[in-house]
């Protein structure tokens, strides 16, 4: 490739749309689907129904396009999260941090997924949602629980949210779109996240 061309193709590269694909998995009820629509049109409602296999939505904000692939979280759609996390630039793992009593099976199911040879080293955004309700866990309390510590093949972020009240969903967006770049240009992407999760901790 001639120099010229490499030059338009990185010109090209910055002003036109680029495009990310990104899986929500997480238990039923976690509000993902919730995500995915507060995200995609601001919308939320209380009367939700189940995801049955999965949903896929394209969002775009700004010049990136955004693939959501929306997950079922019952245990029988549990087994093709891996499937879908294949080749996606970031996992999103919904967790109803207002459950305690499924914190177990969430820490688990994540840590079993995250074993899949084919999903080593992406990326792990955890999303501790519904913190509008009183009993939810702490950032602090949800990434102890959840042994996020223990990850350490993978870049891994925690944001507290509420779908609800639409709390931080603007700094996931931000985020995201941030590491976009941030991978684009090889930055390290994690020091934009670790700022993000200290400005925005619960
Ligand atoms: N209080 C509160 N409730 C929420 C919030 N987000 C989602 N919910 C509720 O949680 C329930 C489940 O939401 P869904 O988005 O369907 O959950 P899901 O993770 O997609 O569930 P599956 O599709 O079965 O895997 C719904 O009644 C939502 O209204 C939140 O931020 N706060
Ligand atoms: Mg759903």
């Amino acid at each position: 490739m001639g120099l010229w061309e490499a030059f338009l193709n990185w010109l090209r590269s910055l002003f036109f749309k680029q495009e990310m694909e990104l899986s929500l998995i997480g238990l039923q009820n976690a509000g993902k689907t919730s995500l995915v629509n507060v995200v995609a049109s601001g919308g939320y409602s209380e009367d939700m129904i189940p995801t049955v296999g999965f949903n896929m939505r394209k969002v775009t904000k700004g010049n990136v396009t955004i693939k959501l692939w929306d997950l079922g979280g019952q245990p029988r759609f549990r087994s093709m999260w891996e499937r879908y996390c294949r080749g996606v630039s970031a996992i999103v793992f919904v967790i109803d941090a207002a459950d305690h009593d499924n914190l177990p099976i969430s820490k688990s199911e994540l840590h079993d997924v995250l074993s899949k040879p084919s999903l080593n080293g992406i990326p792990l955004l955890v999303l501790g949602n519904k913190i509008d309700k009183p009993e939810a866990l702490t950032k602090h309390d949800l990434t102890d629980r959840l042994g996020l510590k223990s990850i350490t093949d993978r870049e891994v972020c925690c944001f507290m949210i509420s779908c609800k009240n639409s709390t931080n969903i603007d700094s996931v967006i931000d985020w995201l779109l941030a590491s976009t770049v941030a991978h684009h240009s090889h930055a390290d992407s994690c020091a934009t996240a670790s700022v993000y999760s200290v400005q925005t901790g619960h």
